[in-house]
Order: structure tokens, then sequence, then C-alpha cells
């Protein structure tokens, strides 16, 4: 993707975790994108974030510098945030300040917005949700009041998916904020069917089907289904069950694979950055999460030409189509995932066309290149309206 020369060329921090997790790796590939087609990006978190690939003058990281006192016991990191945010802004002429997640993200670019702006410099506040800031994060009471200003107090806000959208009006009263539905994106060129071919021999003997499934071990992501179902459904098929990330449920896990007694056939290779490269390598990819906002694991999966077999919750039917890309069922629902696996591993033909399926919607819907334009879009019209009163 070439500098297009009509574009203005805008000053943008991206505030984003730098752990592990859909939220991270959204805002940080998206910063990489705008920066290649010209824009000057500075991301702002408490590390760099784990996608973070700056060999570029106009794609910089910021680090937010948290001091420990005595008084504190609590060192105040949302406080912390806002004065980086308000620094980077001045230093650097920040046109546009995008939050991603709303906790503590778009309260932290709200207080360095209204600072900066009593200093009279106009900066634009964008947030954009994610998922658990709503649904885990935002119900919680102490949060849900804060969460509801953040977005109230954004001067754009956007959602990954049409049923967060739904999900975010439904549950929280956001006056008359307007919500774009911007989907995640994916680099279909790194994330791509063949390659790296090599790594297959290092998780699976060549005979065995390969079951992926990669997120960070929260019980959201309800990982005690993915070992149960794998077990269930691959009793009378040579198969691996390669599970991907760390998490406060790893442990448990560990536990069930030996009461099952099939820790011959699972490996847990804990956090693995480059996961373009262990993708392709896999048979199905499976999440059976009990929700998923958008599933942006199951996109990089789709990409690599992965079929998937996944919980029929928040936005995941809006990436994947059940019978085509893949099979979707309830979150919870055991035996039904246990079944798609069976079926799937035994039926090569309907796995080659599914995960042809899968790479096709990856490339028509969810291509970076087409993405990448709706959020400068975006941008430009957040910036040519007029301040908030
Ligand atoms: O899934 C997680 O636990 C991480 C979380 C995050 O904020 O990093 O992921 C959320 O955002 C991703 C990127 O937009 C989505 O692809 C995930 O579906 C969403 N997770 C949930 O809704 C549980």
């Amino acid at each position: 993707m070439g500098p297009g020369c009509w574009l203005v060329r805008m000053k943008i921090g991206i505030v984003c975790y730098p752990t592990h997790g859909g939220s991270g790796v959204v805002a940080t590939e998206l910063g990489s994108a705008l920066a290649e087609n010209g824009h000057s990006v500075h991301i702002i978190s408490y590390a760099i974030p784990f996608r973070f690939e700056s060999f570029r003058s106009n794609l910089k990281y910021h680090e937010v510098e948290v001091t420990a006192y005595p008084l504190f016991r609590y060192p105040p990191y949302d406080l912390a945030l806002a004065g980086t945010i308000m620094e980077v802004a001045q230093q650097y002429g920040l046109d546009i300040l995008h939050a991603h997640y709303a906790i503590p993200h778009a309260i932290s670019g709200h207080l360095a917005r209204e600072m900066l702006n009593g200093a009279g410099k106009n900066v634009k506040l964008i947030t954009t949700l994610h998922g658990t800031d709503i649904t885990i994060i935002g119900q919680q009471r102490i949060f849900q009041p804060i969460t509801r200003f953040g977005i109230r107090a954004s001067d754009g806000v956007t959602s990954v998916s049409a049923e967060l959208k739904d999900r975010v009006l439904d549950t929280i009263d956001c006056g008359a904020q307007h919500i774009e539905v911007i989907p995640n994106f994916v680099d279909t060129e790194r994330f791509k069917p063949g390659c790296c071919k090599e790594k297959r021999a290092h998780l699976a003997a060549a005979d065995e089907k390969i079951v992926m499934h990669v997120s960070n071990f929260r019980e959201v992501k309800r990982p005690r289904d993915v070992v149960q179902a794998f077990a269930r459904g691959t009793r009378d098929i040579k198969a691996r069950l390669v599970m991907v990330g760390d998490g406060p449920e790893v442990g448990a896990i560990r536990e069930l694979v030996r009461e099952l007694g099939i820790e011959g056939r699972v490996n847990m290779l804990g956090t693995y950055d480059a996961i373009w490269e262990l993708l392709p390598q896999a048979d199905l990819f499976f999440l059976p999460s009990e929700y998923e906002s958008f599933g942006l694991s199951a996109l990089e999966a789709m990409a690599c030409g992965v079929p998937v077999v996944a919980s029929n919750t928040g936005g995941l039917p809006e990436v994947v189509e059940h019978g085509v890309h893949g099979t979707l069922h309830k979150p919870g629902d055991v035996d039904a995932f246990a079944a798609s696996i069976h079926a799937l591993l035994r039926d090569d033909a309907t796995r080659t066309r599914m995960g042809q399926a899968a790479r096709e919607r990856a490339e028509t819907k969810f291509k970076r290149e087409a993405l990448l334009p709706v959020w400068e879009a975006y941008y430009e019209k957040i910036l040519a309206e007029p301040p908030r009163a």
C-alpha cells in the first residue's frame, strides 16, 4: 500500500493495551497500516505492544511512566496515561487520539483532550469498543457509569461488530452518541495459506490432524470446552490439539488434560508472537468462547485458509458463516462441537472447500487494504465536525 497523494496526512495518537489480546493487536496493526500510508502515528501504552514493529520514522512508541510514591497504594495509571497523552499531543501536534478499549483509555483520553483544548489545541477523541470493555468491565457496578461517561464524552465511537453496537445501545445509555461499526481487519499478505510449512513437523506427526486454539485462556474463552470437545471428537482419529497462549486458566487446563489422559495428544505452547507461522499448519481452528465481540483469532485462521469451529455468539456469525467457512454452535454445547470436529477432520474435501471459502471471505470482507480507507475517512469526518460544546 503506497502513500495516496490525495490524502490529508494526520497526526494520530493510539492508546492501547500492549498485552496479548485482540484490542492491542487491532490498535497496533491499524497504527502500522496508517504509518505505511504516510500518517504520523504515536502508540501510547505501558509497554511495547507485542505486534509493534517499528522501523519507520513516522511510527513511534511512547511509554507511560507510572511513578511510585509511598502515599500511592495504587499508583494512578490513568492519570499518568492522561499526562503522557497530553505531552505527546503537545510535542507532536496530534490531531486525533484513538483510544482502544473504553476503560481507562477513553477516560484518560478525555482528560488529556480537555487539558489540551483548554490550552487552545483542538484534538478529537475517538474510542473503539472491543468487547470485554462493555460485556465484562462495563457491566460492573463501579465501572458502568464511567464507561457511559467515556462513550458520551468521545467525539466518535466505533464498535468492532454490529452485535457489539446493539449490545452497547441495549445496555448503556449512550445519549446522542452515534456508534459506527468498523470491523477488524487482517493482513492477508502475512496471514496466508501455505506459509512456513517447515513448522508443521514441530507441532504434530505427519499423519496427525491438527486442531488449533489460540487465546488468552480466560474463562470467557471456555478453554475447558476446547479440551473436552477435542477429547470426545477425536477418540478414533489421529489428531493433536495445539493450544497457543497463556492466561489464568492454563493451570486448570493442564490438569484437565492429565485427568482425561490425553497428554500425549495435546501441545500447550504458551505465547507465540508470530502466530501467522502456526495457523496455516492447522486443519481446524477451534474457538468455543462464551462470547466474542468479533473473534480476531478466528479471522486470522480464516485468512490462513483454515476452517473454523466456533460459538454462534456475539460478532462471530458476522465473521464465520455456519456451513460455509466452518461450523457454529451454542456456547457450552460440547457434544455439538465434538461432533463437528469429528465430522470435519474425517472429511478432507469439505475442510478444503471451507478453508478456501474462509480465505476468500478474509480477502473480500476483512482485508487490511480495504478497511484502512474506511478508518481514514472516519478520522477525516470526525476532524471536520465542530468541537464538542
Ligand atoms: O478476547 C479477549 O479476551 C481480548 C479482548 C481484547 O480486548 O483484547 O478481545 C476483544 O477484542 C478483540 C479485538 O477487537 C475481539 O476480536 C475479541 O472478540 C474481543 N473479545 C471478547 O469479546 C471476549
